[in-house]
């Protein structure tokens, strides 16, 4: 499904008095707005193919209507959102779920629709069918080298898969690890994984990244193969250059400080990239800024700094990805809401006051630093992002778009009540 882009356009104008005038209140007193708009513009978030779906718990999934069911409706539906937001310009796909029949046909897909392929992300925590080897007790880290083998061999297929689209990365995210005490030696644990990633490492082509991805718990309860980021520091250093880390936000343990783990892991040069989301307990998967918008601020605050202190390019040089699933809301009106919260936060870190913060910092003045990043997380620039997307020829309002144009019964008519979406 295509978007009329003239819908798009009828509804902006007849919302572009009121645009107007907040944008120009919020614009006064913005020097730089200018340039902020250009890095809005520029600014891309993959959306992860398993999230277009609703998701489920290990308790039910109750799947919504029209959902995508193959890999080509999953790229509409990307292109749908991107049509709106201009913000959803890349799709990640997770293998062997969406592996096309044509990668050429796909590719040609994903370009109708303005979209490149992200990470591809390799999938050693089920058993497929007729699997010969099984990863009940893990993959890469497996005592029986057969099984640590099939698993390598599956991440170099994932790679090809990767090449064939277009794809410049990998994510490995490991369920590896242990459920009790006494079931691992951790030491062959991680030389196991370590040489299994060594190859994988040396199948990259060269213009590639692999990103080691980190998390606290879950399949695995008591430990986990790469379980914090100074694990997946020591993958990636051991490994070489192409080699980053992977920060999912809901993969850390209660109240970490993840915008200090992202300030250092970006000073080593080996911060990868991001599954952004947001979580109340544990790896919840929820909407981005749900639960911890100051949080998400706090993150971006700390990238904007460090990739600045570094001439980074704020849209090419990291890895931007939404990873997160939807068991009570619409899968597309929640990355509609998870994409604007992360438009939100990364504009707000645009305006910080670097220069007073700094000085706040030198002299310890800590009431200061605290109210150059209170009283920016308190601006409204919505109206900013909402003029980015205007300038992009997208929607004042993409939500608002979406729900008003009934787009979820007109998928609900091309597609059929319920479709079994694969995914997480
Ligand atoms: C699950 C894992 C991890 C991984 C994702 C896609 O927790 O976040 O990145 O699946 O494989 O959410
Ligand atoms: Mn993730
Ligand atoms: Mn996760």
């Amino acid at each position: 499904m295509l978007l009329d882009k003239q819908l798009i356009a009828d509804s902006n104008a007849a919302a572009i008095t009121e645009h107007q005038r907040k944008f120009n209140f919020t614009a006064a007193g913005i020097d730089n707005v200018e340039a902020i708009i250009k890095k809005l513009m520029n600014f891309q978030v993959a959306i992860p193919s398993w999230a277009l779906g609703t998701g489920g718990t290990r308790f039910g999934r109750f799947p919504g209507a029209g959902e995508p069911g193959s890999l080509e409706e999953k790229i509409e539906d990307v292109g749908l959102l991107h049509a709106l937001n201009n913000s959803s310009g890349a799709i990640s796909l997770h293998i062997p779920w969406d592996i096309p029949t044509d990668a050429n046909a796909i590719k040609a897909l994903a370009a109708q629709h303005g979209l490149l392929f992200d990470a591809v992300n390799s999938n050693t925590f089920q058993n497929q069918p007729n699997q010969k080897e099984s990863y009940k007790f893990g993959s890469l880290q497996h005592v029986d080298k057969a099984v640590r083998k099939q698993a390598i061999d599956h991440n170099i297929e994932v790679i090809k898969h990767g090449v064939a689209l277009g794809s410049k990365s990998l994510t490995v995210w490991l369920a590896d690890g242990s459920c009790f005490p006494g079931q691992l030696n951790f030491r062959r644990a991680f030389e196991n994984t370590l040489e299994g990633l060594h190859e994988i490492y040396a199948a990259l082509p060269e213009d590639w990244k692999v990103f080691v991805e980190y998390k606290a718990y879950e399949p695995n309860f008591y430990s986990m193969a790469v379980g914090d980021w100074g694990q997946s520091l020591l993958y990636a250093n051991k490994l070489g250059k192409q080699a980053y880390t992977l920060v999912d936000l809901g993969h850390h343990l209660p109240n970490a400080n993840i915008e200090q783990i992202v300030s250092l892991l970006l000073m080593e040069g080996k911060l990868g990239g991001f599954h952004f989301n947001d979580s109340k307990y544990g790896d919840d998967d929820l909407t981005v800024g749900s639960m911890k918008p100051y949080q998400l601020f706090l993150i971006f605050n700390e990238l904007v700094e460090g990739m600045d202190a570094k001439g980074m390019d704020h849209a090419t040089d990291l890895g931007w990805m939404i990873d997160a699933s939807h068991n009570v809301k619409d899968p597309l009106e929640d990355l509609l809401q998870s994409v604007e919260a992360i438009m939100i936060a990364y504009t707000h870190a645009l305006l910080v006051d670097r220069k007073k913060l700094n000085e706040a910092q030198l002299n310890n003045d800590v009431v200061a630093a605290q109210e150059v990043l209170q009283n920016t997380f308190r601006t409204d620039v919505r109206s900013i992002v909402a003029e980015a997307r205007l300038r992009a020829g997208a929607a004042l309002d993409p939500l608002s778009f979406f729900r008003s144009g009934k787009i979820r019964a007109q998928l609900i008519k091309d597609r059929g009540i319920n479709t079994i979406a694969t995914g997480l």
